[in-house]
Parts: structure tokens; sequence; C-alpha cells
């Protein structure tokens, strides 16, 4: 097929993101190296939101949740994961060699350690810091939409800026290699000042990531607890195994959240991104301001603005 491989990507830290997964496309690498590779540049990154440069709980401690899953169905995931650079890669260590789909905290710990993943230390990054600081002169634990970074965010995520964008603390990928193989991987430091112990969708299957080779693959992100009600990206997927377009399929599981919570709604951000096995691309999200990375070429890695519902 003329349009593989490709690579898609959430919120615009997506474009780096991608580059980092076409490295291994272009060369006709397999669509899990790809989904692997390509979050890995966001854990990396110092500046942003995802791995351990993330926000941390509200106890002051940065909790990493992943999940990863191949064109086989076969799946992995850590979640509540601490000091450990590169989640993605110790769910896929979950998913490869251990009898297991989900590790979580010590446990996960342990098993990344034992593979040889470091240690690292139990440092906030800056803008964690100051974030957290921030946060902490009025310790707010409930939903909250125009919360601005710099004056500290609430235990809602992703928040929404003054200009209009998104903070944002996750990455999910979904690529479709030249042979025409799907994988999903989802990554993020979770919910700013969550409870200590809390996981979101990211790290469940079904929920955050759903790979089924021959319907299509979907990943979402914002507001986990909301994405877990409907088991999202299982649904988007189902929706596409019915026919619907991948937009169509993620704007009736958008439609099914926003039933649920009436005006509610208002105050909240979910998107899902999705991808068939044609290679077609597309997503939803509940209001304005979500957009996501396209990449098909070198020079074809682009941001696409989301549809919205509200
Ligand atoms: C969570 N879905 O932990 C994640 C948060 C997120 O951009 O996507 N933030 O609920």
């Amino acid at each position: 097929k003329k349009n593989l491989p490709l690579v898609i990507s959430t919120w615009d830290a997506g474009i780096n993101a991608n580059k980092g997964a076409w490295k291994v496309l272009r060369n006709g690498g397999r669509a899990l190296d790809a989904v692997e590779q390509g979050v890995m540049v966001t854990e990396n990154e110092t500046g942003c939101c995802v791995g351990l440069a993330g926000n941390p709980d509200r106890d002051g401690f940065v909790t990493l949740d992943a999940s990863i899953m191949d064109e086989h169905g076969n799946c992995g995931a850590v979640a509540f994961l601490e000091r450990i650079k590169h989640p993605i890669s110790v769910a896929r260590r979950v998913m490869e060699k251990t009898p297991h789909v989900f590790l979580v905290g010590q446990g996960a710990q342990q098993f990344a350690l034992s593979e040889g993943f470091p240690l690292e230390p139990q440092a906030l990054s800056k803008d964690a810091a100051k974030a957290y600081s921030e946060w902490l002169k009025t310790s707010e634990y409930k939903p909250q939409v125009n919360v601005e970074r710099t004056k500290g965010l609430s235990a809602f995520a992703p928040n929404k800026l003054s200009d209009g964008s998104w903070n944002h603390d996750t990455i999910g990928m979904l690529a479709i290699d030249k042979k025409g193989n799907l994988s999903g991987s989802c990554t993020t430091s979770g919910m700013a000042f969550k409870m200590r112990g809390r996981l979101g969708d990211s790290p469940l299957i079904g929920a955050g990531l759903f790979v089924d080779n021959e319907a299509g693959a979907c990943v979402a992100t914002g507001l986990g607890e909301e994405v877990i009600k409907i088991a999202g990206s299982h649904l988007v997927v189902e929706f596409m195994r019915q026919g619907y377009t991948p937009e169509n399929a993620c704007r009736l599981a958008i439609q099914r959240i926003i039933k649920r919570n009436g005006p509610k709604a208002r105050d909240m951000q979910v998107a899902f991104i999705a991808l068939n096995k044609a290679g077609l691309h597309g997503a939803y999200c509940v209001q304005k301001g979500f957009q996501y990375a396209v990449c098909s070429s070198d020079t074809n890695n682009r941001l696409i603005d989301a549809k919205y519902a509200l």
C-alpha cells in the first residue's frame, strides 16, 4: 500500500516522537519497535510533561504508567513505577519476558532493575518543582479547567491554558508498518497532583490503548477516569471493526462520555486517536484544542487539529 508506513501520536510533543518512530519505519522496521522508540523520545525530554520530568503526585513523587501492544495482540504494562526513565521499555519487557501483562509499583521497579534499567535519582524537574510548590499553596483537589501552569495545576488533566492550548502529560502513539501491521504505545506521568497510587487509563489495556491487527488501533489522552468508565480504546477499535472510519469511531466514543456526564462534560477534556488497517487515521475530542501529529514520510510530519464535540 502506498500510504504505508505511517505513525500518529498525541499532542504537539508528537512531532518529535514521530521522528523517533520514523527512523524505524522508514527502514522497513516493525511498528512495535517504532512505537517504543517514538515515545522514548518524549520520555527523555526534560522540559516535558511525560516521564521523570513530569508532575508529581500529591505527596511529591513522580509515578509513571505505560502500556504497549503489538500486532499479535500481545500486551504489557507498568504502573505506579518510580525512578525509571523509560516505562515504555519496561512495559515491553513485561510483555516479552514474563508470563504476565501488568506489573505495578515496587514489583515493576524490581523487575526493571533486574532487567538492567538504571535507578534514577528521586528528584523533580525544575518545572515540576515549581508547579508543585505552587499547587501546595492551595492543594486544591477538584476538577478545574482554567488553571495556568504557572499558577499551579489542579489535580485535573489536561488543563486548559489562557491561550486556549491544553497542558497535558501523556503521549500515545500508533503505527502501521510497511507490512501493514499495527502497534501502539502510551506513556504518562499521569494526572498532576493525583492521589498517591492513582492509576489512569494509560496503562490499562482496553482503556488507554487497544490494538487489534484486523480492525485497528486506538490510544486515548485526557481525563483518564472517563476513558476507563467506557473502556474507551477498545470501544473505538470495535467501532472500526463495525466499519466506522477512525474519526467516526472516535466521535462515537467521545459522545458516549458526553452523554454520561451531561453539563459536567464542559469541564473535561478527553481525546482519542485511531488508525485502521488501511492506514487511515482520525481523532476526536470533547473540547477544542487537541492536536495530533501525523508522519508519513521524512518531509511530511505535521500537526492536525482534531474535531471536537462541544
Ligand atoms: C491520565 N490520561 O493519567 C492520562 C492523563 C493525560 O494528558 O492524558 N494527560 O488520566
